[in-house]
């Protein structure tokens, strides 16, 4: 109920922020992306995790607006770092299922590609396996403008949820990341290496690319390349960071 009540009005108050964290191709033939996170300073409550108020914002409603304003401040950022000349392959922005269960909202991310004249085959959403346990004709409307437009669709936190396998192969997915649980096991657990194994080999089959997260370690960069990983994302390479430091970071990978 506090963080219910403290969201009224935190778009207004300009309390959110992104920070931009890199996802780094392994053989080094494309540019990185980068994936923006939200942040939320309150002023009564101090720095807020979106694990924690996400699931407020989707009850109360709140997320139609913050989701909003996420995917036109990431696609804005994106278009200006273009527009400078900082070479990236792809902006990644996390989306809840229930943006993705509104009306038009397929209609309104093509729209905001537009407005910032950002490419929409540029623009990836990560959605959770929570969105993709059932089918529907919006869905399927959805995910078919997405389709038509180029939007690139990934997968978050794969293996914590329940994905229905079929679905996964019947949407129009480009990308499985790795859920950081698991790379966080897998040096010290045998079976937790052969599910990332696995997760590798299933995305592959599906004709997907797999990313690993939360990779802090060269120990877990290297098994995860022997698996045939395609991306990497976690401290090792960079935390999450405020646009100016993104900027820079991409200044001197090039
Ligand atoms: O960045 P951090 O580790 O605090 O993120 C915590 C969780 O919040 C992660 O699951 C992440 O995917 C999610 N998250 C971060 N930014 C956004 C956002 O803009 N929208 C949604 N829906 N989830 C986000
Ligand atoms: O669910 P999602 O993958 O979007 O969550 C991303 C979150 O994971 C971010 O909030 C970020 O702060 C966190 N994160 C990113 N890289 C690492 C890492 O290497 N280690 C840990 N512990 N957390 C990470
Ligand atoms: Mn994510
Ligand atoms: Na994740």
């Amino acid at each position: 109920l506090q963080i219910e009540h403290a969201l009224h009005g935190a778009l207004e108050r300009e309390e959110f922020q992104l920070v931009y964290q890199p996802l780094v191709n392994v053989d080094g033939t494309r540019p990185p992306a980068i994936e923006a996170l939200l942040r939320w300073v309150c002023p009564e409550l101090g720095p807020c995790s979106p694990a924690e108020f996400i699931p407020v914002a989707e009850k109360c409603g709140e997320i139609t607006r913050i989701g909003e304003w996420v995917l036109n401040e990431a696609c804005r950022q994106a278009a200006a770092w273009h527009a400078a000349g900082l070479m990236f392959e792809r902006i990644a922005v996390n989306v809840s299922a229930m943006q993705l269960r509104e009306r038009g909202f397929a209609e309104q991310v093509i729209a905001i590609c537009e407005r910032h004249r950002w490419p929409p085959h540029r623009l990836e959403l990560e959605l959770t396996e929570s969105a993709l346990i059932r089918d529907s004709d919006a869905l399927r409307q959805c995910f078919d403008t997405f389709e038509r437009n180029g939007v690139l669709l990934a997968v978050d936190d794969f293996g914590t949820g329940f994905s229905n396998l079929h679905y996964l192969n019947r949407f129009p997915v480009q990308r499985l990341k790795i859920d950081r649980s698991f790379v966080q096991r897998m040096l010290h657990d045998a079976g937790t290496a052969e599910v990332t194994q696995a997760i590798v080999h299933l995305g592959h089959a599906l004709g997907m690319q797999v990313v690993a997260e939360g990779v802090e370690t060269r120990q877990e960069e290297a098994m995860l390349l022997r698996q045939g990983c395609d991306e990497i994302q976690g401290y090792l390479y960079s935390r999450p960071l405020p646009s100016r430091d993104m900027a820079q970071w991409l200044r001197r990978c090039d």
